[in-house]
């Protein structure tokens, strides 16, 4: 029986089949030989957080002991409405009508973990390491980073490359994203390519190597959950920030607090959270998820289904042209007139024009649409429309960007389930 076939589906099965890893991996709590709990400080807060109020009593709770008024939902600690996917890694989708907001909150943003994240975690000694090919390699606190660089604020689109994967049919292994693995907050930090250019990039340098402090799921301190990387010229443009904070406050411990990388238009999977360390490479990289299937695609189209070898894979690297409709709800029941809007990006493109549809695509009206806050925002939108009678009807949106490339109807099937970019379609009771 595989790793696969064994993962609890819930918290509480976790918990049930085993009490002291769930222990450990939620709450760092180790057990003491008479088998309670000693709950370390982050663990603790954890705890304290998931119902509401301290706990004088948490020295004499058992080990494996799932606090009555702790739902399954509430490791989802600080975030509101999210849809829970996995609980191990933790995995969160919002629903597109919760992400309405032309800034996504910190309680609105999705999480996406590939193992466990730290558990203690202190802003104060943090330090972030810059190496490989530099000509002067650097250890810097946060405190040095706002000291040092220009310290920034934009706001930036994060998308998972797996997002829409639930739509793939066959369907592709993995957390089965329908449309909110996106979310565009205001993060706070420093230009990643200041940094670097700091350190001195050399002329042999081709990626760079990203490294964060969350530990593989097996608990194997070897291993890697997850190490990602881009070319250099990526990395060198203006709008990849080092963040230490998101929407004006501390990252949420499950965004990567205290720093993380935030990579707006291309996989959400190069912007590492837990950040520790960067490493400039005069080879691309090859660390946890860059290689065979992850965050990779067939370098041609493959029919539904086809096996493709490894080496007919490329690396994803700009996100593709895309809209959600964030308001009116899908299945909400509306009047006659109605606003219909939400947000539409394209990787490192602007988009240019969306048009959106009541009469399943035989016509298209243009919506208003706002030039991004700043490069590598999404873009807001908006429409009036008028139903011409009482009925079931969808709206149904599509972008098109700088480049001319328009959301299709249906996208070609890949293994793994990435870039689903197809339009999003929201069904409405007019009365
Ligand atoms: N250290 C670390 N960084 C990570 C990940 C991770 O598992 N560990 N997941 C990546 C993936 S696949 C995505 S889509 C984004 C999600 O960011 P979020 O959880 O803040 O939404 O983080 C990326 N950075
Ligand atoms: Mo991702």
């Amino acid at each position: 029986m595989s790793d696969q076939d064994q993962k609890p589906r819930s918290l509480r099965e976790f918990f049930a089949q085993d009490p002291e890893r769930a222990d450990r991996e939620f709450f760092g709590r180790v057990a003491n030989p008479d088998r309670r709990g000693f709950l370390r400080n982050t663990g603790l807060a954890t705890m304290a957080a998931m119902v509401g109020t301290s706990i004088p009593f948490h020295r004499n709770m058992p080990i494996g002991f799932v606090p009555a008024a702790m739902a399954q939902e509430d490791v989802l600690v600080g975030k509101d409405g999210l849809t829970l996917l996995n609980d191990r890694p933790v995995n969160a989708e919002t629903p597109p009508e919760l992400l309405d907001d032309a800034i996504t909150p910190t309680n609105r943003h999705f999480i996406r973990n590939n193992g466990i994240p730290p558990e203690e975690v202190d802003a104060a000694s943090w330090t972030l390491t810059i190496d490989g090919f530099v000509d002067t390699p650097l250890e810097l606190s946060i405190q040095d980073l706002r000291d040092q660089f220009e310290v920034v604020t934009m706001a930036l689109t994060l998308e998972c490359g797996g997002n829409g994967r639930a739509a793939f049919d066959p369907p592709a292994k993995g957390n089965q994203w329908t449309y909110g693995a996106v979310g565009c907050s205001e993060w706070t930090g420093v230009r990643l390519k200041d940094v670097l250019e700091k350190a001195g990039v050399q002329s042999n340098v081709v990626y760079t190597a990203h490294y964060g402090a969350d530990t593989h799921l097996s608990g194997d301190p070897e291993k890697l959950p997850i190490s990602r990387g881009m070319p250099i010229a990526k990395a060198m443009t203006d709008n990849i920030l080092i963040a230490f904070e998101m929407n004006g406050a501390e990252l949420h411990p499950m965004n990567g607090a205290p720093l993380r990388l935030v990579v707006p238009g291309w996989p959400a999977s190069t912007a590492q959270k837990w950040l520790t360390r960067i490493e400039l490479r005069d080879v691309v990289h090859d660390g946890p998820k860059m290689t065979g299937t992850a965050y990779r695609l067939p370098n041609r189209p493959v029919a539904p289904g086809e096996k493709v070898e490894t080496e007919d894979f490329v690396i994803i690297e700009r996100m593709p042209v895309k809209s959600l409709i964030t308001h009116p709800a899908n299945g909400a029941e509306i009047g006659t007139e109605t606003e219909v809007r939400g947000h539409a990006w394209s990787g490192d493109r602007t988009v240019e024009a969306l048009e959106i549809s009541i009469d399943f695509g035989t016509t298209w009206q243009a919506a208003e649409l706002d030039a991004p806050v700043n490069s590598g925002a999404w873009q807001n939108w908006r429409a009036q429309v008028t139903f011409p009678q009482a009925g079931y009807y969808e709206v149904w949106a599509r972008a098109k960007d700088s480049a001319g490339e328009m959301q299709p109807f249906a996208i070609d099937w890949n293994p793994k389930g990435y870039l689903n970019n197809t339009m999003h379609r929201v069904g409405l009771r007019v009365s």
